[in-house]
């Protein structure tokens, strides 16, 4: 089912780069950034916020908040992010946060709910970097899970070459 945000989503997608919506690059491999906003309708890993298609040279930026019981935040535990594919790609995604925070990231397959192996990940620091190769038109779900505590986060989700 398309609801009014995704549309909307996706009309954004179709538009051409407008300034307040597309930073240049960040990270100096020239990626062009979607900027997104968490949206908060995103807490059912199987029911995402989508993002859209994705390509080689561009990628997403999430600016996030999420937290496990946390008194002052409350509970958003997952905010879950849906791509799609356009062409073969390595899919890296990076999660910044700051300390007293656990915040684990995963791929979840977006028709099955598994949680896919990426092919590198570092929990153990921030940021984690994680990678995964994706087929053409294959579609998944890039997961943030608040573990203990709350606060803000980045995402970044890049795509490159294969
Ligand atoms: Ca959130
Ligand atoms: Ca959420």
């Amino acid at each position: 089912m398309i609801n009014r945000k995704s549309a909307a989503v996706a009309l954004l997608s179709m538009l051409p780069l407008v300034a307040c919506s597309v930073s240049d690059d960040d990270d100096g491999g020239g990626t062009i950034f979607t900027i997104v906003a968490d949206g908060d309708n995103n807490d059912d890993p199987m029911n995402p916020q989508v993002l859209g298609p994705i390509e080689p040279g561009r990628g997403f930026r999430i600016n996030g908040a999420a937290a496990f019981n946390d008194g002052a935040m409350g509970d958003d535990e997952f905010d879950s992010f849906n791509v799609t594919a356009v062409g073969a790609q390595r899919l890296r995604v990076t999660l910044a946060h700051g300390n007293g925070f656990d915040l684990d990231l995963a791929f979840v397959d977006s028709a099955t709910g598994r949680i896919m192996p990426p092919d590198n990940c570092d929990a153990a620091t921030s940021p984690e970097v994680c990678e995964m190769t994706l087929a053409d038109a294959q579609s998944i779900n890039v997961e943030a899970e608040a573990l203990e505590g709350g606060g803000v986060y980045t995402l970044l989700i890049e795509s490159f070459a294969p």
